[in-house]
């Protein structure tokens, strides 16, 4: 690229997340919150060359844990989708991933079809695709999932949360520096995965809806996290498709709530009923003004709402279709 007379002082990190103009970095076990140069913005032809959650980056550190990125290194591998509409221009979910865990739950909510488009969107990557099979312990018609679903691949984990089925095998293929990432529908069991795999109860997690076994969009960010093997874990929000949600866009606006946010005892905390939450607590003491706040989780609702109804038109469609 341009200049590399400061190539040599700047510090090489991992972005693990990205809000906004703000990204997280994870060099050196230490977690920098850094801005893009003014030169890489300025530079980037698309989007697409702009850092996003997975990728190796090179950035001149500040005091206080914060730095400015100056490059992104080369992918070895990007998971992405066209952006809908005329424009061609891609969304990149994640990069320089090694497992692409295709998650869906053996209850209501598994579709066929929709694991066959996310293993063609995971052959493209150029990550290799692996099915999970979460809620084991609820289902007691196993095969049934199995038989038509070996046709399409045999790469099949089978989890249950209560005695830890299929968790090794899943930190197995994690060991050594390898990267993983979850992707399926909403309430399938993503973040649960990821609190055994790092051993911690570090992501928020909430029950699914009784009547069809879909999830509430608990988790609204993509996040990188190191695990205890070495290797690393992307986390991302539900989705029907390849479709990143669009809270990430609500971070732009919010930077503030953005930065209190890190300081949340869950990673993925909504600031809505979680506990320790740092936004919350800036409303007590006065730091963050309650309007502020109620006006993010407004738009954040309305956000939700909005996906709720794009979901209830799809399954109309689908319906229609197969009449
Ligand atoms: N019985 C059972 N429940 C599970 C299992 N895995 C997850 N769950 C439950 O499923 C619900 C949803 O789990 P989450 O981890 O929040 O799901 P998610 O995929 O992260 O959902 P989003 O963040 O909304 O995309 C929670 O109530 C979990 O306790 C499992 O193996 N067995
Ligand atoms: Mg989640
Ligand atoms: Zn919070």
């Amino acid at each position: 690229m341009t200049s590399n007379k400061h190539h040599a002082s700047l510090t090489r990190g991992r972005i693990t997340v990205s809000y906004g103009s703000t990204y997280h970095i994870l060099s050196n076990d230490e977690e920098i919150s850094a801005k893009l140069s003014g030169s890489l913005r300025h530079q980037a032809a698309s989007q697409s060359e702009l850092p996003v959650v997975g990728d190796w980056v090179k950035f001149q550190l500040l005091p206080d844990n914060k730095g400015i990125i100056h490059f992104v290194e080369e992918r070895f591998s990007k998971v992405s989708r066209k952006t809908s509409g005329n424009r061609s221009d891609e969304q990149i979910i994640a990069t320089n991933i090694d497992w692409l865990f295709i998650v869906s739950s053996l209850n209501n909510d598994f579709n066929l079809r929709r694991i066959e488009r996310y293993l063609v969107a995971g052959k493209q990557s150029g990550a290799k695709p692996v099915i999970i099979l979460t809620k084991a312990d609820l289902c007691s018609t196993i095969d049934l999932y199995l038989v038509p679903l070996y046709a399409l691949t045999t790469d099949i984990i089978v989890t249950s949360f209560g005695d830890d089925k299929g968790i090794q095998q899943i930190a197995d293929l994690l060991a050594d520096g390898q990267t993983g990432a979850l992707v399926g529908s909403s309430g399938v069991g993503k973040s649960t995965l990821i609190n055994r795999l790092v051993q911690n109860e570090t992501m928020h997690v909430s029950a699914i809806r009784k009547e069809d076994d879909r999830g509430r969009h608990t988790t609204t960010h993509r996040e990188l996290l190191a695990l205890p093997t070495g290797g690393f874990l992307i986390d991302t929000p539900g989705m029907r498709e390849f479709q990143p949600f669009q809270a990430e866009q609500l971070d732009s606006q919010f930077e503030d709530i953005v930065q209190l946010s890190f300081n949340c005892r869950f990673r993925n905390c909504r600031h809505d009923q979680e506990a320790d939450c740092a936004i919350k607590q800036a409303i007590e003491s006065g730091e963050l003004s309650e309007n502020r706040y109620m006006n993010y989780l407004k738009l954040q609702k309305e956000l939700s709402f909005q996906e709720k109804r794009i979901r209830e038109k799809e399954k109309l469609q689908n319906k229609r279709k197969k009449k």
